[in-house]
């Protein structure tokens, strides 16, 4: 994924016809569209190649199985024309080796969810992020997703990556985080759904965030 203007749309919609129009107006404002099961449901897997023709796709299925399944549904999704497939880490550390040679075979990247960023995550992933975001550094992935609502964990959590792998940071506007807060706490790229969906201007609201980021790396 090319760091320019470190955004990541999250296109949490479920009509095919309006994911499209949204992707066509913001695709010169991020670096990425998240597409997740809201949308593939709705519309069928086919909507990930469509976007893909505009905008490199992470698909978001959070996979999370034994390394068969696992394969399996990363499979479909680099067969579609993702760039990236985000999975979980708690299933420890052969699904990701799974997921992690389906990517290689299609050129493509893994991202692995060590907290989440909704209260929840607390409850039982915030205990073993630290433990999942070492697997992910040792699988040799893209990158990781670590939660913009506590930008004192993605500082921890890239304390503990180092700097060869990637941060993307969701929880920015509508769950409370800051994008600011996030990239100078050590996220690469944020990823944001409905500051931007919901937006009267989705294309604004897109690029007010890219400033926000911008306006925090330069200071
Ligand atoms: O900006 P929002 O809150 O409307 O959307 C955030 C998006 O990020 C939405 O698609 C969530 O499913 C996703 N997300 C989180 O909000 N929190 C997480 O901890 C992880 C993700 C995510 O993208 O995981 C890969």
């Amino acid at each position: 994924m090319i760091k320019d203007t470190r955004l990541i749309l999250a296109l949490d919609v479920t009509d095919g016809q309006q994911a499209l129009r949204i992707a066509q107006n913001v695709k010169g404002h991020v670096d990425a569209i998240k597409i997740g099961y809201p949308l593939v449901l709705a519309a069928g897997k086919g909507i990930i190649g469509e976007i893909a023709e505009m905008v490199p796709v992470i698909a978001d299925f959070k996979v999370a199985d034994i390394p068969n399944t696992d394969r399996l549904i990363c499979e479909q999704a680099f067969g579609v024309g993702a760039s990236a497939v985000i999975v979980h880490g708690f299933t420890g550390s052969d699904s990701l080796r799974t997921c992690v040679e389906v990517a290689e075979i299609y050129g493509g990247n893994i991202y692995v969810v060590t907290e989440m960023s909704h209260p929840g995550a607390i409850d039982f992933m915030q205990r073993v992020a630290e433990d999942m975001a070492q697997m992910a550094s040792n699988a040799n992935v893209a990158g990781v997703v670590a939660p913009a609502t506590r930008p004192e964990r993605v500082q921890m959590i890239r304390s503990i990556i180092g700097n060869d792998i990637a941060i993307i940071s969701p929880g920015v506007g509508a769950q409370g985080g800051s994008a600011a807060d996030a990239i100078k706490a050590g996220a690469d790229w944020v990823i944001v759904g409905r500051s931007i969906l919901l937006a009267d201007d989705p294309k604004q609201a897109a690029m007010d965030i890219v400033k926000e980021i911008k306006d925090a790396i330069d200071q």
